[in-house]
């Protein structure tokens, strides 16, 4: 297929799947910013190392020179923005460079392609936290959907809320095929280890690795739990004691996410920027389920019930600001897009668990 597609955050969670994908489509250059670091950023996207279809280029979407200069020279197809600070809670201690990744970003990119490749159809990666403390109710069910209005609850969610914005405007005022996608929660094996899913999967199998170095199975009548700090082999002199095994520190765990896979949301991506017209879907499972329940579904792969002793709550991980309840209804991408994701909440929970334990 002779298209060029453009992926800013390549060498993040959803970048890398995209890349899968777009390759899987027979697309002939996919050109992948890259920022630049002092050690390597391409973990996710190295099993394609040497694909003479990807191009990588450095790059950083804060800095509106260096996205005119990509754009004006590559014109791709389409435009994927995925680069984002992307971490909720980090966004409360570093709001100004959250707003300049998040919001500043996308509007120098959709600029670039106003002034140099107008023809060039563009991606945001906007997100279910725009809605924050927002929802609507029927029959005394809540959810949201592309009706329900936005209530930002972060400066990262108040960014993005930006960036979805200029995206409208750049649509209706210069005619550019520009479109978000409204993504509830989606995970996966290449999750970043400190989104609260893959904190509690990796935790687990380096739990799980340790007891059977001890030749323990994952059960609390083998510990003495007592210690908030650690976990501790039973029978053994102190908690000071080398074994020992740091618990579990999280933070709020009713909060619900509505959590999906990410290989089937860069699929309802890809869908998106596919349609006769430029519009702006929610991608979500329609199942919400809390962090409590994402750790009972967690430990039930190892056949434990009793995980409460191997957690402790941790202040530092509650944010000021919350979000208590996402459930998306994904019924326009299903009638329009024909999407609907195919991973349950349980195969991503155990795929997950399996992955970490494999790689321990
Ligand atoms: P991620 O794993 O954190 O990836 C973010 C990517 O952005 C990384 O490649 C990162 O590069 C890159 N990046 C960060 N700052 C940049 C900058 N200034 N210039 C260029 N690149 C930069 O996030 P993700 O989970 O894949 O999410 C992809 C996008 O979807 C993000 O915009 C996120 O906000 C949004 N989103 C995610 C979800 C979700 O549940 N996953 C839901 C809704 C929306 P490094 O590798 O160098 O850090
Ligand atoms: O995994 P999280 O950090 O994801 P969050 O805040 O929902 O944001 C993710 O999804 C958004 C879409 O809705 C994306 F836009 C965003 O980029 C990101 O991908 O936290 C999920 C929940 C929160 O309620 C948090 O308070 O888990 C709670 N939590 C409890 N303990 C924790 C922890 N979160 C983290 N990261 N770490 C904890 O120890």
């Amino acid at each position: 297929m002779n298209k060029t597609a453009m992926i800013s955050g390549i060498t993040g969670q959803d970048g890398s799947y995209l890349l899968d994908l777009l390759l899987s489509k027979g697309y002939n250059n996919i050109v992948g910013i890259v920022r630049r670091s002092s050690v390597s950023n391409t973990s996710r996207i190295d099993h394609e190392k040497g694909n003479s279809r990807i191009t990588l280029v450095e790059g950083d979407v804060t800095d509106a020179f260096s996205m005119s200069q990509l754009v004006q020279k590559y014109k791709p197809d389409e435009f994927y923005n995925l680069a984002a600070q992307s971490h909720v809670r980090t966004s409360f201690d570093q709001p100004i460079y959250t707003w300049k990744t998040d919001a500043e970003g996308p509007m120098y990119i959709l600029d670039s392609i106003r002034q140099h490749s107008p023809h060039t159809k563009f991606y945001q990666a906007s997100t279910s936290e725009m809605f924050g403390r927002a929802y609507s109710e029927k029959d005394g069910e809540k959810f949201q959907d592309e009706n329900t209005t936005f209530s930002p609850q972060s400066p990262y969610a108040i960014a993005k809320l930006a960036a979805h914005h200029t995206v409208r405007l750049y649509r209706q005022s210069y005619d550019i095929f520009a479109c978000s996608g409204i993504l509830f929660n989606h995970e996966s094996e290449r999750r970043g280890e400190l989104f609260v899913t893959r904190k509690i999967t990796k935790w687990i199998a380096d739990f799980y690795r340790w007891c059977e170095l001890q030749g323990v199975g994952i059960d609390p009548k083998h510990f003495d739990l007592s210690n908030d700090d650690y976990i501790c082999k039973k029978d053994l002199p102190s908690p000071l004691h080398r074994e020992r095994f740091p618990k579990l520190r999280l933070g709020n765990l009713d909060a619900h996410r509505d959590w999906g896979h990410a290989a089937d949301y860069v699929r309802g991506m890809w869908l998106i920027l596919q349609q006769e017209e430029p519009e702006d879907y929610v991608l979500a499972t329609g199942e919400s389920n809390t962090v409590r329940e994402f750790l009972k579904t967690s430990f039930s792969y190892l056949d434990c019930s009793e995980w409460e002793g191997f957690v402790t709550i941790d202040p530092e991980f509650y944010r000021p600001s919350e979000v208590d309840y996402l459930r998306g209804i994904p019924t326009k991408a299903r009638v329009k897009l024909g999407w609907a994701p195919a991973i349950s909440f349980k195969e991503l929970v155990g795929r997950m668990i399996k992955n970490d334990i494999d790689a321990v």
